[in-house]
């Protein structure tokens, strides 16, 4: 019987030294995950969010005449618009519960936050 292994000289290099940019290099998945803000309440439409690992982009509209932004706890902040603005943030996330928010001054505490499950 034939063992199955895995000949050494099969390892594809991915070299990226230098040199001109090209579109070969493996990129972490990068998804995007909508959500608004309330017309005229502090909160946002959802107040739970699944993603996958990986680069994860949280994108805000604002249909409020409030400023707000989308935020992830300790990985970045999108920046703050006016009503009909969107605001973005990515972060490369493991696996874990994330949560995002508003950074608007006491936004957050009235309750523009949510669970990002990374997953
Ligand atoms: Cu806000």
């Amino acid at each position: 019987m034939r063992k199955n292994k895995l000949a050494a000289g099969a390892v594809v290099l991915a070299v990226g030294l230098g040199g001109v940019a090209t579109t070969a290099v493996s990129a972490a998945p990068n998804t995007t995950y909508k959500l608004s803000a309330d017309k005229s309440k502090l909160k946002f439409n959802k107040s739970t969010i699944r993603a996958k690992s990986g680069k994860v982009t949280l994108s805000l509209s604002n249909p409020s005449s409030l400023p707000h932004n989308i935020s992830i706890q300790g990985k970045g902040k999108g920046k703050v618009v006016n009503k009909g603005g969107t605001s973005t943030v990515s972060a490369t996330l493991k696996k874990g519960t994330y949560t995002f928010l508003c950074t608007v001054d006491g936004h957050a505490k009235a309750g523009m936050k949510g669970k990002l499950i990374v997953s």
